[in-house]
C-alpha cells in the first residue's frame, strides 16, 4: 500500500523536484498539494506549483493555496536563492489547471479528518504556518495524521542565520507549534540535505533520461547551483525538500534518530534555531526525531527512477 502524503511546499527549485519526485514514485500516493508563503509570495509559489503540475503530468490532485504570511513575524522572501518568479531558470508553462477554492487549511483539516486514522502523512518543505493554523483549528489531526516529515532546521547551525534554517526562522512560532504537537516528527534538517549536493555526475544522471520533466529538473539546477555558488559559496546546491519525500518512499535512505528538539523563540542570536538534545537516552516521551545520515546514491537512484517512471507526460 503506498503511503498517501500531504505535501505543503513553496516552490521553489527543490520543492518542485520534490513535487516531481512524490508524482513518480510507486511507493507515494500525493493526495492532495497545498502551498504556502516562503521563497516567494504566495500567489508566485502557488502558480509555480500549478505550473509543475503540468509538467510532471500531475492530474485529479487538488492544489490549495495557504497562509500569505507568517503568523507573527513580517513576511521574508529567499529571492537571491529562487529568483523573482520563485522557480527562476526554465520557462514555466501556463498551468493548465486552477488552484482548489478551498484554503489550504481547510484542505489538509478535511483530507486527514477523512481518511482512516494514521493513513495521512504531512510532509511540509516550506514554512509551517498552514500546519500550525491547521491543528489549532482542528487539534484532532495532531492523534490521527501517521507523521510528520518536514524539510527544515537542523541541529549544526543555519543557512539563513548563524543558528536557523529558512523554513523555520520566517516563521518561528509556527515551527514551535509544529514541533510541540503529539504527532510523531522528522526533521529533516540542513545536516541531512547538506549531503544530497547536486554534482556534475547526478546533474549528468538526470540529464540522461531525455524527457522534458528530467530536462526542467537540469534547468532548475543549473540556476540554484548558480545561485548557491554565489550566495553561500557551495561548489554544488544542496537539494533539500525531496529529502523530506526521499525517507518517506524509502526509510532505508537515511538514519534517523530519537531526540528531544524545540525551536528558540526568545534568542537574540538563535531565533528559529532548532535546539536538539542530543545527551541520550532520549526520554520515553519524546515525539521528535532528526535525520542524520544519508545514502546519497540511493538517494539520487529514487530521483532518477522518478523521472523515468514519469517519462514524456
Ligand atoms: C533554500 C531555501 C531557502 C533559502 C536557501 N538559502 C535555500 C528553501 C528551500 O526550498 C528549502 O525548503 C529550505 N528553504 C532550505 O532552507
Ligand atoms: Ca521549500
Amino acid at each position: 500500500m503506498p503511503t498517501k502524503i500531504i505535501l505543503d511546499c513553496d516552490p521553489g527549485h527543490d520543492d518542485a523536484i520534490a513535487l516531481l519526485l512524490a508524482h513518480g514514485s510507486p511507493e507515494i500516493d500525493l493526495v492532495a498539494v497545498t502551498t504556502v508563503h516562503g521563497n516567494q509570495t504566495i500567489e508566485k509559489v502557488t502558480r509555480n506549483a500549478l505550473s509543475v503540475a503540468r509538467i510532471a503530468g500531475i492530474t485529479g490532485v487538488p492544489f490549495a493555496a495557504g497562509a500569505h504570511r507568517p503568523l507573527v513575524r513580517a513576511a521574508e522572501i529567499a529571492a537571491s536563492i529562487h529568483g523573482e518568479s520563485g522557480l527562476d531558470g526554465p520557462t514555466l508553462p501556463e498551468p493548465l489547471i486552477d488552484a482548489d477554492v478551498r484554503h489550504a487549511v481547510d484542505l489538509i483539516i478535511g483530507t486527514v479528518m477523512a481518511a482512516p486514522p494514521h493513513t495521512i502523512t504531512l510532509v511540509p518543505t516550506g514554512a509551517l504556518t498552514n500546519i500550525a493554523i491547521a491543528v489549532r483549528k482542528e487539534p484532532r489531526i495532531a492523534g490521527r495524521v501517521k507523521e510528520v516529515v518536514l524539510m527544515g532546521g537542523g541541529y549544526h547551525g543555519g543557512n539563513w542565520s548563524a543558528a536557523a534554517e529558512f523554513n523555520i526562522v520566517v516563521d518561528p512560532e509556527a515551527a514551535h507549534i509544529v514541533f510541540n504537537e503529539p504527532w510523531k516528527l522528522t526533521m529533516v534538517g540542513l545536516d541531512l540535505t547538506h549531503q544530497a549536493l547536486a554534482t556534475p555526475d547526478v546533474v549528468a544522471a538526470i540529464a540522461a533520461v531525455g524527457t522534458s520533466p528530467a530536462r526542467f529538473v537540469v534547468e532548475l539546477l543549473e540556476f540554484f547551483g548558480e545561485t548557491y555558488r554565489r550566495e553561500q559559496g557551495f561548489a554544488f546546491p544542496p537539494v533539500h525538500d525531496p529529502c523530506a519525500v526521499a525517507l518517506v518512499i524509502d526509510p532505508g535512505v537515511m538514519t534517523v534518530v530519537r531526540v528531544p528538539i524545540d525551536v528558540e523563540l526568545a534568542g537574540t542570536l538563535t531565533v528559529g534555531m532548532t535546539v536538539a538534545d542530543f545527551r541520550s537516552p532520549a526520554p520515553e516521551t519524546c515525539t521528535t526525531h532528526a535525520a542524520t545520515g544519508l545514502d546519497v546514491d540511493r538517494f539520487w537512484a529514487l530521483i532518477v527512477d522518478a523521472l523515468q517512471r514519469i517519462g514524456e507526460p
